[in-house]
């Protein structure tokens, strides 16, 4: 199976980016998480991006807050699908980065998801590698499933609660 690879402009992500690597831990799905930056290591950060698609990924996150260059720094270095989470914080409180994150010139995309959205993230990329994974699509429609369960169950309480049951 492909990796994934998850990458953050600061270890002050890993709290958030946390939840994508255990989304990913979910879904069996092998994954590298690094720390990379596209401002205070923008060499290594190419480099990574440029060796992603032969080092066997077949997905990039990048986790990156304030002037969040990272995700389009690496979707402008390799043409594997990259999912940019703009990282809460700043005088903007994360406003600024989901901009930054999301606003990319025509021809190199980054599928952005939620300020913090560490999860979809995680499960946009499952959904990318599923494309040419059927084992993993079942996990997906399995996923699908429980949610679906566990909110029939909410609302079965919900409406005990209110006495209509
Ligand atoms: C970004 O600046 C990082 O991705 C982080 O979200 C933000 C703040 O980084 P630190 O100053 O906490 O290292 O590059």
């Amino acid at each position: 199976m492909k990796k994934v690879a998850v990458i953050m402009g600061s270890d002050s992500d890993w709290p958030v980016v946390k939840g994508a690597c255990q989304q990913l831990e979910g879904f069996s799905i092998p994954y590298e998480a690094h720390i990379l930056s596209a401002h205070r290591t923008p060499a290594q950060a190419a480099e990574f991006a440029k060796n992603a698609r032969a080092q066997g990924f077949g997905a990039i996150i990048c986790a990156a807050g304030m002037a969040a260059h990272l995700a389009g720094a690496f979707a402008g270095n390799c043409t594997l699908p990259v999912i940019g989470i703009p990282m809460r914080g700043g005088a903007m409180d994360g406003l600024d980065a989901l901009l930054a994150t999301v606003q990319m010139p025509s021809g190199i995309p980054v599928a952005t998801v939620a300020i913090n959205g560490a999860k979809n993230a995680a499960v946009l990329a499952a959904q990318i590698l599923a494309v040419a994974d059927e084992d993993l699509a079942a996990k997906l429609d399995a996923a699908r499933t429980a949610m679906a369960a566990q909110i029939a169950e909410k609302e079965k309480a919900l409406q005990a609660e209110l006495g209509n049951i």
